[in-house]
């Protein structure tokens, strides 16, 4: 009951935001996707209990998508690295990445040849902001099919308990695999990116229940990933 109430104050609190931020958007156009868990890499994987949740809200205005992160207030937005990932056209590839990087801002590598390509400067398609822990990406419809994936990375440094270097933690939509696929043995396939479906073009719509959608990791999920 404390974990459903946690989420349901997440939602209302999200909810103030977002009405506070954009007035003139229409609140029932945001799906709100809220994950709670976390995993430590750098010193082996260990799941960490909760502190706060990594929120994803994704809406469509216009002809324009819109995905925002905000991520937990345990992570420092000096310092956290933050990155959006998409598989435009659902193949099960990854197509690009989006990343701020502490100190550059926003940087952009396109998956080419089954490999992620260096990192570039951002095309100007793309709009990002952020702001003290809020990441937004707005991207043209037209980029994305009917259905397509996305993924999204907050990573932040540590000294980890007991442990002289530096370890990381990663807060995201799949903490253990979204990088790395277990199955296929690479980083490119979006296998466990969070499908999505596009609305009508044109549309300031709606997908989902409109209400928010919550859609916390099964803790089975840290039982996989990369060393
Ligand atoms: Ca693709």
């Amino acid at each position: 009951m404390k974990n459903i109430n946690k989420k349901a104050i997440t939602l209302l609190v999200l909810t103030t935001l977002l009405m506070a931020l954009v007035p003139a958007m229409p609140m029932a156009s945001a799906d709100v996707y809220s994950y709670d868990q976390e995993i430590i890499w750098g010193v082996g994987i260990k799941p960490l209990p909760p502190e706060d949740d990594l929120a994803i809200e994704v809406w469509y205005k216009g002809s324009k998508a819109y995905f925002r992160a905000t991520i937990p207030e345990c992570y420092d937005p000096e310092t956290s690295y933050a990155t959006f990932a998409f598989d435009v056209d659902d193949d099960d590839l990854a197509d690009f990445q989006i990343q701020y990087i502490p100190n550059e801002g926003w940087k952009y590598s396109a998956m080419e040849s089954m490999a992620w390509q260096p990192w570039v400067e951002v095309p100007s398609e793309f709009i990002l902001t952020n702001d003290v822990g809020v990441f937004t990406l707005k991207l043209p419809m037209a980029l994305l099919s009917e259905t397509y994936r996305f993924g999204f990375q907050a990573c932040r440094k540590m000294v980890y308990e007991g442990t002289p270097r530096n370890a990381q933690i990663f807060c995201s939509t799949e903490p253990g695999e979204l990088w790395y696929d277990s199955v296929y043995k690479d980083y490119v396939h979006s296998t466990y990116y969070v499908p999505m479906n596009l609305p009508p073009l044109k549309s300031d719509s709606v997908p989902g229940n409109g209400n928010g959608l919550d859609k916390p990791i099964p803790n089975d999920n840290f039982a996989k990933g990369k060393q």
